[in-house]
């Protein structure tokens, strides 16, 4: 088996679904602390990722960028804990919600909430931009919690059981637990208690202290 070796921030959305898929799979790897803006990427990190973006993985002497085919990677490669569903349209649901969770969900929860609400002052060191933060609150994250409030299935948002799906919906949610913003259990009863249990999944569970304990370092 090749060393595998995790560049990127643990904050990032698409750094911690990969984190939480190779805690899935139950393997280990080096995590490389990298911050894709400014000029202080490791030489390897710049030499290897080509769009400058985290996560990138090594997999002994070769790479691979982009969350979605480091997780598609990961499913091929060591299938023994499938996060996919052999059902191949239930799989295919299973790689829309990634990609609803890294485009959608990501933009509300991410970049007008998570980054004005946290890293504007703590990281960027500036105010943040309030109408983003109302356009997340007010708008798009309504709109995704109605949306996930039809597509829950039981406990998991696909009847066959915990997938990528889950990894993916729950690695951004984790956005929105760091901003101290809640979804309204009276409003959307399914989609609180959902997120509820996959943030306290043993997995994220783990990475949510993580992440919690580094950014309280950083006030
Ligand atoms: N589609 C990519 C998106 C990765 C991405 O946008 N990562 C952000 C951090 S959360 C990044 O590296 N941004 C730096 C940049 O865009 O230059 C994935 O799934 O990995």
């Amino acid at each position: 088996m090749s060393t595998l070796t995790l560049y990127g921030a643990h904050i990032s959305p698409y750094v911690r679904k990969v984190r939480a898929a190779l805690a899935y799979k139950g393997l280990d790897y080096e995590h490389v602390f990298v911050v894709p803006v400014g000029d202080d990427q490791p030489e390897e990190f710049k030499a290897n990722s080509p769009l400058g973006k985290i996560p990138l993985l090594r997999i002994g002497d070769r790479y691979l960028s982009d969350s979605s085919v480091i997780c598609a990677w990961l499913e091929r490669e060591y299938p023994d804990r499938p996060l996919l569903p052999t059902d191949n349209f239930e799989a295919a649901r299973a790689l829309w919600f990634e990609e609803y969770a890294g485009s959608v969900m990501t933009t509300a929860m991410g970049g007008h909430l998570f980054a004005e609400v946290v890293l504007a002052r703590l990281v960027f060191k500036r105010d943040p931009i309030q109408a983003d933060i109302d356009k997340a609150i007010n708008q798009e994250i309504p709109a995704i919690f109605d949306y996930l409030e039809s597509e829950i299935a039981g406990d998991y948002l696909l009847a066959s059981g915990f997938s990528l799906a889950d990894i993916a919906v729950g690695a951004i949610s984790v956005a929105m637990l760091h901003s101290s913003h809640a979804c309204d259990a009276a409003r959307w009863p399914k989609t609180a208690a959902y997120l509820g249990r996959i943030q306290n999944h043993e997995i994220f569970a783990s990475l949510i202290a993580e992440e919690r304990a580094m950014l309280a370092s950083f006030g």
